[in-house]
């Protein structure tokens, strides 16, 4: 420990710190903007530049270790006017339509030059240069509004290792780019989204879906139905200011039905049938011990991996398509027949954190009967827009329940949101089958966290079953390394495409790169929250899952369970 000025005040440092953590720790608050922690320290955008006292010149604080007696300044005229001529010519370089832009108060550089009181800006620099990309069904990029930060960079590279985007080309002529400037469709781009999360402005976003929906809702002769996915109900309010953390299931449910669809259902209902789907095929598997570990499929973004890094793994993936698929097939099929409704005049609108699902709704093998399980997938941040068109004051609303039957769910249900979840909710289902009985705690502690990769053991029937959970590509690869080494047998592995789980998809509303709180964690403890409010907590004893199988499914993986529940995958 040592300790160093900042503006005056004595600051206590350990090895490893940076000017940047130290001053942080002083709730000294210096500007960045390529910096993201941990992922992209690289110093390049020159705005948290420091004066050290003996350097002669100025200092990026993000990559500048802290040491002993250190004397810095962060506040100074000669500072400010320097970070502001950043600023200026990242302007100048900068499509500055704001006002069309779909980052428009969450983007990080209006919010510096607004800081910083820029005023002009005073060359203009030429961008006829630029591309615009929306060919993928769930990513658009737009050169224009590039700011060069790298922060996609690195997190498709360190946290997704998908290595789709670099720099190209030098000076004046740098851009940001998958290979050979290709669209991302033509890459191995898993659609994770993550890098539309690092863009601190509007050069990455998600093709959005709202007209499309806003159509079927006008369409008299079209019956709307919406899910929404377990992680929504924790973000969605912080589109309206609320804090990190809050938990506005009743408000979403009330804003769904103000915005005119027929039927307001859950995902959290689907993520039920999952386990069972899921559960069984656990236990199948173990049973004749084929192609273990089972390794979940509900992630869009991981299964994209898959497919595409990691192929001989695709036999491991479960059948099971991902719960909001699921959903879908069962309104089109079930739920069309019980109300009689011609399933050609459906429309399902899946409400998810997450930009892969765009693509996972469009795949040919996502469909019963010739009709797609789901016709539109919407992220948080679309439907926060489309609560906002529809001129409805969200924090003024009351709390309204799901419609009946297919919005009803368990605390297992809950959970899929956060990273473990998944497992957690399967386990609580297949203990029970294989020991006959109610077991308790119904809670796996072992697979809860942010830690990348998770392992247990669990007891099962008598037997010692090997579990892991891995979160972001990066770390899920990690996994398949290990498992390749075989140096331990696994028997089932919950892998979700982004760190965290769903709760911080690639759909979720865009958090300052500047706080220190750890979303990740904020979010999932309102579902666990969730989860321990619900009377009941594991998928086989929500009662309306056994009705479904008892009047329509007959049996977990059974034929017409397998037809319309269950999919496969294309190396
Ligand atoms: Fe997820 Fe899922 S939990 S994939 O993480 O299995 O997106 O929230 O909806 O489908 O249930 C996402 C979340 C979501 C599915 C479920
Ligand atoms: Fe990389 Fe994911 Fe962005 Fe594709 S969507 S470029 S894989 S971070």
């Amino acid at each position: 420990k040592f300790i160093i000025t900042i503006d005056g005040m004595k600051v206590q440092c350990q090895k490893g710190d940076t000017v940047l953590t130290a001053a942080k720790r002083a709730d000294i608050h210096i500007p960045t903007l390529c910096y993201l922690k941990e992922i992209n320290e690289i110093g390049a955008c020159r705005l948290c530049i420091v004066d050290i006292e003996g350097q002669r010149n100025l200092q990026p604080a993000c990559v500048f270790p802290a040491s002993n007696d250190m004397v810095v300044k962060t506040n100074t005229n000669q500072l400010r006017k320097a970070r502001k001529n950043v600023l200026k010519l990242l302007l100048s370089n900068h499509d500055r339509e704001c006002l069309t832009c779909t980052r428009s108060k969450t983007c990080e550089l209006q919010d510096l030059a607004e800081e910083f009181n820029v005023d002009e800006v005073p060359f203009e620099t030429n961008r006829t240069n630029h591309t615009i990309d929306d060919n993928s069904p769930s990513i658009v990029r737009d050169t224009s509004k590039c700011v060069l930060c790298g922060r996609c960079i690195a997190v498709c590279r360190d946290m997704q290792k998908a290595e789709i985007l670099d720099f190209t080309n030098r000076g004046i002529d740098t851009q940001v780019t998958p290979a050979f400037n290709d669209s991302l469709v033509e890459t191995d781009c898993i659609s994770c989204g993550q890098c539309i999360m690092a863009c601190p402005v509007g050069a990455l976003k998600e093709k959005e879906d709202i007209e499309k929906v806003w159509d079927a809702i006008e369409d008299e002769d079209v019956h709307v139905v919406v899910q929404t996915a377990p992680a929504i109900r924790t973000a969605l309010g912080e589109e309206f200011g609320l804090p990190i953390g809050t938990r506005v299931t009743g408000k979403m449910v009330t804003a769904l039905k103000r915005i005119g669809f027929s039927k307001v259902f859950d995902t959290n209902f689907a993520a039920d049938l999952t386990i069972m789907e899921e559960g069984y095929e656990l236990l199948n598997r173990l049973e004749t011990g084929k192609n273990l570990p089972l390794i979940t499929s509900c992630s869009p973004g991981w299964v994209n991996y898959c497919e595409i890094k990691a192929p001989e793994y695709i036999s491991n993936l479960s059948s099971c398509k991902s719960p909001h698929q699921m959903f879908g097939a069962i309104v089109k099929t079930y739920y069309a027949e019980k109300n009689n409704i011609d399933p050609s005049k459906i429309f399902v609108v899946s409400v998810m954190p997450c930009t892969a699902k765009k693509g996972e709704a469009a795949r040919v093998e996502n469909q019963v009967n010739g009709h797609k399980d789901v016709d539109a997938v919407i992220t948080t941040r679309e439907l926060a827009k489309m609560i906002k068109q529809a001129g409805i004051d969200f924090n003024k609303l009351n709390d309204s329940e799901f419609d009946n039957p297919l919005g009803e769910y368990s605390g297992a249900a809950a959970i899929f949101g956060a990273t473990g979840g998944v497992m957690e909710a399967a386990l609580r289902t297949v203990a029970d089958v294989v020991e006959g009985r109610d077991i308790e705690p119904v809670e796996y502690q072992e697979v809860r966290g942010i830690d990348g990769v998770k392992e247990a053991t669990i007891k099962l029937g008598g037997k010692e079953i090997n579990v892991a959970v891995a979160h972001g590509t990066k770390m899920a690869q990690e996994l398949l390394d290990k498992i390749a080494a075989g140096e331990k047998q696994y028997h089932f592995v919950e892998v979700m495409g982004c760190s965290g789980g769903c709760v911080t998809g690639g759909g979720q509303p865009h958090v300052s790169s500047t706080i220190d709180t750890d979303v990740r964690v904020e979010r999932a403890k309102v579902l666990y929250k969730e989860d321990n409010i619900q009377k009941v907590r594991k998928s086989h004893k929500n009662p309306f899952i056994q009705k479904l199988y008892q009047e329509f499914l007959q049996a977990p993986n059974s034929e017409k369970a397998h037809k319309l529940l269950h999919t496969h995958y294309v190396p």
